[in-house]
């Protein structure tokens, strides 16, 4: 619609001048403008033999995947109750952030006019830290600007898609395997860091992951998918309305966002102040869509035909 408008306003412009023409000096008509932002894409294809490719040079990198079954929530059975039933759900192609959304892409959305200031992306040496301070609302508008500047259906994930591009097809308790011994080298959690940071929290931390607060993104190696910081640095709000368990959760990729506690959004993957225990890939939290914290940021999502674009 926007195109269609755009190219019927570029004819008007044009008839004007031609009618004109006979009693006038000849003049410059400008180019149309066009109908979205003069973006150029691009696709790089990393050492890990992953395929990151963006719309526009101030859009986050993105990482299609193939759809798939899985298994969704406890499935190792030692979860927490809102995370039960575990289930099956079968996910149509899409594309997700290779990071999350970054200061500096915040930004970006700020001097377009389509986001207002977030409290971490004041200082430029975190220009590559998560965005944080965001509440779902603020969230939701980013997406809503980036479609529009790319002229692609960008939006936040559902809570399965996030959950299947987590685990990367496995079924284990952490993106890296099993053991909460190896958070540390895997991703920013609550830690040694942190604990000196904040001296007054008491999670149970034994190693030094180097940062008391968020790390730039990528910091952490990826997982199989390529995909960085799913657990860990900050939260991600998802599109989901919060319910307290799985019971009735949709088969599909499909956000839930019938019935349940609306005013609450779903968030996922832990942050720097959470202990790795509660940090499994399977575990889930919500907060007040309006609400914010340092702690908590997001990632994207785009759909895509079966054949990544
Ligand atoms: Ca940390």
């Amino acid at each position: 619609m926007k195109s269609a408008l755009g190219w019927m306003g570029c004819g008007l412009l044009f008839a004007g001048v031609a009618a004109a023409a006979s009693k006038s000096p000849p003049v410059v008509v400008p180019a149309p403008a066009p109908a979205i932002a003069a973006c150029s894409s691009s696709r790089t294809t990393a050492p890990n033999g992953v395929t990151y490719f963006r719309h526009c040079a101030d859009a986050p990198e993105m990482v299609a995947l193939r759809g798939g079954s899985f298994r969704m929530g406890d499935a190792l059975g030692n979860g927490l109750p809102y995370e039960q039933p575990a289930h099956t759900v079968q996910i149509a192609a899409f594309a997700i952030g290779r990071y999350e959304i970054t200061n500096e892409e915040w930004l970006a959305c700020v001097a377009a006019g389509g986001c207002t200031a977030a409290p971490s992306a004041g200082d430029p040496t975190r220009a590559r830290h998560p965005v944080s301070g965001v509440n779902w609302r603020l969230a939701e508008a980013y997406v809503q600007w980036l479609a529009a500047h790319t002229g692609r259906p960008y939006r936040l994930p559902s809570e399965a898609e996030w959950e299947y591009a987590a685990r990367a097809g496995s079924s284990e308790q952490y993106t890296w395997g099993n053991l909460e011994i190896d958070a540390c080298a895997n991703a920013n959690t609550f830690d040694l860091a942190g604990r000196r940071a904040n001296p007054n929290w008491n999670w149970n931390v034994s190693c030094n992951d180097g940062y008391a607060a968020t790390a730039p993104v990528g910091s952490f190696p990826p997982n199989k998918w390529g995909l960085y910081d799913m657990i860990g640095n900050v939260w991600e709000w998802v599109e989901d309305c919060w319910h307290p368990d799985y019971s009735g959760a949709p088969s599909t990729g499909a956000a839930w966002i019938s019935e349940g506690e609306c005013r609450k959004r779903v968030n996922r993957g832990g942050g720097w102040g959470n202990n790795p225990r509660s940090m499994r890939v399977s575990s889930r939290d919500a907060d007040l869509a309006d609400a914010s914290s340092d702690g908590l940021g997001f990632r994207v999502a785009l759909s895509i035909q079966a054949t990544p674009p």
